[in-house]
């Protein structure tokens, strides 16, 4: 049998060999084939754009009063169903469903709890611009039947899995299980993701930030601190001179941070004193705290680590400091010192 290189480990051998060595059960390897299966309809129906029909506004609002997009509703519509009948789920939620749904009563239920943001950075839609759909998974509490939303409510350190599929110009898979995070590119001629890159690394260091600078004015004085040092380059207290990324779709982001480093931040601000952050804890900063701690760099809230918080509900939104580990630091030292 021929050695297999890195471009010949499809998903399914990666999950088998995972399980096979007492990583991951099959349940587990069930559920994250199903996730993968959807992003691959999803994969289908962004790439056909207008072409599609899908392309512009639903015409509803999700349960945070912002606007669906089409891609948003049939996103969630698809990773719903394909994980509704497979048996290795208790229950789902979703950012784009006020509560979460157990798996209808017509089908077994399993020792998971999935959660997802089926279609990040939907607003990039109809300008063509990469998009996502981030998961997180959790295990069910022993004994419970039928979760509720409280079920749910476990700090993002207690994820089993985690990931993003990502649709840019190639439509890429990056995973975690807990044993590092690694990325599968969609080959759509086979119709299945294949291991591009495994164990990915996020420098230490960098001179590379992501932010939406016109927030500015309603940070709080840490933050226009630490920015001030990063825009002052050689001639400030930091010593360099950094560059600016904001693609504003969080996985296109996250997914540049893991590819070359960086730091992206979505910070409290008190445009909306209500709102602390914009990112929800659940669908976003978490899968995405674990994938960027598996790959060696840090997530905060800009004070504490996220993986740590303890969740009060469902769509909880917090402040976002993730990416390369020294500068997450600094960018915490500001805050800290600031108390
Ligand atoms: P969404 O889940 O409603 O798409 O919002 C999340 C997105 C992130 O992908 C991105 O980082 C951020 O919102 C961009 O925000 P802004 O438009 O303020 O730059
Ligand atoms: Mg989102």
């Amino acid at each position: 049998m021929p050695t297999p290189t890195a471009h010949t480990v499809s998903l399914s051998r990666y999950l088998i060999e995972e399980q096979r060595a007492g990583r991951i059960d099959a349940e587990l390897r069930q559920l994250i084939a199903v996730v993968a299966r959807a992003c691959t309809s999803i994969s289908i129906a962004v790439s056909k754009g207008a072409l599609g029909g899908v392309l512009g506004d639903a015409g509803t609002g999700n349960v945070q009063g912002e606007a669906q997009k089409k891609l948003d509703v049939l996103s969630n519509d698809i990773l719903l169903e394909a994980n509704a009948w497979g048996g290795h789920l208790a229950a789902c939620a979703s950012e784009e469903m006020e509560h979460s749904q157990p798996i209808p009563d017509a089908y077994p239920r399993g020792g998971f709890l999935l959660l997802f943001d089926p279609l990040d950075g939907s607003s990039n839609i109809d300008v063509n611009v990469s998009v996502g759909t981030i998961f997180s998974v959790l295990r069910s509490p022993e004994g419970v039947s039928r979760p509720g939303d409280e079920h749910f409510l476990q700090p993002g350190r207690r994820q089993v899995a985690a990931g993003y599929c990502i649709y840019g110009p190639s439509t890429m898979l990056v995973l975690t299980t807990g044993h590092g995070t690694h990325a599968f590119t969609l080959d759509r001629e086979q119709g299945a993701f294949v291991l591009t890159q495994r164990d990915m690394r996020i420098p230490e260091d960098t001179r590379e930030f992501a932010i939406n600078v016109s927030n500015q004015r309603h940070w709080e004085p840490a933050m226009q601190a630490y920015v001030g040092d990063l825009l002052a380059g050689k001639e400030g207290p930091r010593g360099k001179d950094f560059n600016m990324r904001w693609i504003a779709s969080m996985v296109a982001d996250v997914h540049r941070i893991l590819t070359r480093g960086g730091i992206f931040i979505y910070p409290w601000d008190h445009k909306d004193p209500g709102k602390p952050g914009k990112l929800r804890l659940m669908y976003e900063a978490n899968p995405m705290g674990m994938l960027v701690e598996q790959a060696g760099g840090a997530a905060s809230t800009g004070r504490e680590s996220i993986l740590d918080l303890q969740p009060d509900h469902l769509h909880q939104r917090v402040p976002v400091f993730l990416g390369s580990r020294n500068e997450v630091e600094a960018a915490v030292r500001y805050h800290l010192e600031a108390r």
